[in-house]
Formats: structure tokens, C-alpha cells, sequence
């Protein structure tokens, strides 16, 4: 895995040096914890976009990596269907409570691979967090009963390790804001194999918990401020409203 060297060639640091590159202290920063950091790199803005399934998340991205001069990371689904012939993905919906720490530990992975990954432009935006697929995938698949108590302790363990013991820095959250309805239609049409299967209850227990995370701000710890766009227009008028809100995301990068 690409940043696995990378990993192994980071350095204990103390945090301190990306404040002193103008971050506030965020809740996901122990107060003078030495974390692993990528090391050899000058530190550059990250923003995730953040919301429901099928909220328009590729479609942000794709239009932000056309129009300006950032790196795109989008998610790596491919390889929640694809693991050396196996499709965790799948499984997890065949069978959430035997494949969903399967599915969850793998997401997990990979998402911190894209987080260590080098980035190449001088503002990194990407596909969700390791933060949402632990607040909202593993939460909603414990607090739902299809995870046994084990495996949600397991995977919080690991979290924890990951957020107290390695640099996540995240700079700005765009929450992309829809009514599970906007995505029960969306999913409808595009028709992925493997999420035939997902009822509507489940995308609304995913919209309650990304609500109680970025809007109430009651459940989680929040590791960037948060700038909310409604999306449950037509692509042309999301076009329109990301175009609107351009400056306010890329000011996140001082760009
Ligand atoms: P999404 O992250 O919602 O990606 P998307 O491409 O569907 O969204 P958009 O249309 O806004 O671009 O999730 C992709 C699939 O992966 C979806 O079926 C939900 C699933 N998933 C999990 O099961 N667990 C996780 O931790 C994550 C992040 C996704
Ligand atoms: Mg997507």
C-alpha cells in the first residue's frame, strides 16, 4: 500500500507544528501528544466533502478538480468491491452482522492510506473521512444491532489508536446537506449492483447521524468547522451553488 512507506518513514513529532501553520487546535488534536506525522512534507489545507449516501459527493469533487487547481481524491470504493477477488462490500450488505467488521476494517484502511497519501497539489480536496465511516457507517451498523458488541469495540479501538497516535488534519468540512428521500431516488437511478438492497430506513438512520454530527453537533467530536450546502437541486443548480460557494471553501486553504 502506497502510504504504508510512508508510514514507516514518518516521524514522532509534536503536533504543535501544524498550529504554528495557522490551524486552529482542533477537538481531534490531544493537547501536546506527539503524533505520527507524514514527514519530509510541508503541510497543505484539507477539505472533505461529507454527506448521505448518493448526495452528490463524485459530482463536487469532479466539478472542484475541473475548475481549479486541486488534487481530488474520490473514495475508494473499487477496492471495497474488489480486495484480491473479494467484494466486502457486497457481503456487508448480504450479511451486515457476520461481513460489517470485514467491510468497516478494510474502509478504515484505506481511508487512512488516502489521508497519508503525498499530495501533489497545493490543496488536497476528498471523498468523506476516516471520521464519517466510523461516526456514521459503524455507528449506524452497531446502534441498528446488525454489529455484534465485539467487533464495534474492536474497530473503536482501532479509531482511537489511529485519531490519538497519527496527524489527521482535516481544515474544512462540506457538508453536502440532502433528505434521504433526494438520495433514495438518486441511488434508485444510478443503480449500483450492490445497493439494490438498501431501504429507505437505512439511508434515513445515515441522515440522523450526519445531523446529530455536523448540525446539532451532539454526538461526535468535530475535526474541522463546517460549511453546509443544500443539495437536493439538480445538478445544474449544484453546479451553481458550489460555483457560489467557491471562495468560502478554497479560503479553507488561504487560496
Ligand atoms: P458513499 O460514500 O456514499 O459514496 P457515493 O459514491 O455513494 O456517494 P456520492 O453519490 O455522494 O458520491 O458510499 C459508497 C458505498 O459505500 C455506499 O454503499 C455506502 C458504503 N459505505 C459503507 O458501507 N461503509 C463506509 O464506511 C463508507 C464510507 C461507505
Ligand atoms: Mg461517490
Amino acid at each position: 500500500m502506497s502510504s504504508a512507506a510512508a508510514l514507516i518513514g514518518a516521524l514522532w513529532r509534536t503536533s504543535c507544528r501544524r498550529r504554528l501553520h495557522g490551524a486552529p487546535r482542533r477537538s481531534s488534536d490531544a493537547p501536546a501528544q506527539r503524533k505520527l506525522v507524514r514527514s519530509g512534507e510541508e503541510r497543505k489545507p484539507v477539505i472533505c466533502i461529507e454527506g448521505n449516501i448518493a448526495s452528490g459527493k463524485t459530482t463536487c469533487l469532479e466539478y472542484f478538480s475541473r475548475t481549479s487547481d486541486i488534487e481530488v481524491l474520490t473514495e475508494p470504493i473499487s477496492k471495497w468491491r474488489d480486495v484480491r477477488g473479494h467484494n466486502p462490500l457486497a457481503l456487508m450488505y448480504q450479511d451486515p452482522a457476520r461481513w460489517g467488521i470485514t467491510l468497516q476494517t478494510y474502509v478504515q484502511l484505506t481511508m487512512l492510506d488516502r489521508h497519508l497519501s503525498a499530495v501533489a497539489a497545493p490543496v488536497r480536496m476528498m471523498e468523506r473521512s476516516l471520521y464519517s465511516a466510523k461516526y456514521i457507517f459503524v455507528e449506524n451498523l452497531y446502534r441498528s444491532g446488525k454489529m455484534p458488541e465485539v467487533d464495534f469495540a474492536v474497530l473503536s479501538e482501532w479509531f482511537e489508536w489511529i485519531t490519538h497516535n497519527i496527524s489527521i488534519p482535516v481544515d474544512l468540512i462540506v457538508y453536502l446537506q440532502t433528505t434521504p428521500q433526494t438520495c433514495y431516488e438518486r441511488l434508485k437511478q444510478r443503480c449500483r449492483e450492490e445497493e439494490k438492497v438498501i431501504p429507505m430506513e437505512y439511508l434515513e438512520a445515515t441522515h440522523n447521524l450526519y445531523e446529530d454530527w455536523l448540525i446539532k453537533q451532539t454526538a461526535f467530536p468535530l475535526p474541522a468547522p463546517v460549511l453546509v450546502i443544500p443539495a437536493d437541486h439538480d445538478q445544474q443548480k449544484m453546479l451553481q451553488h458550489y460555483e457560489e460557494n467557491r471562495e468560502r471553501i478554497l479560503a479553507a486553504s488561504g487560496t
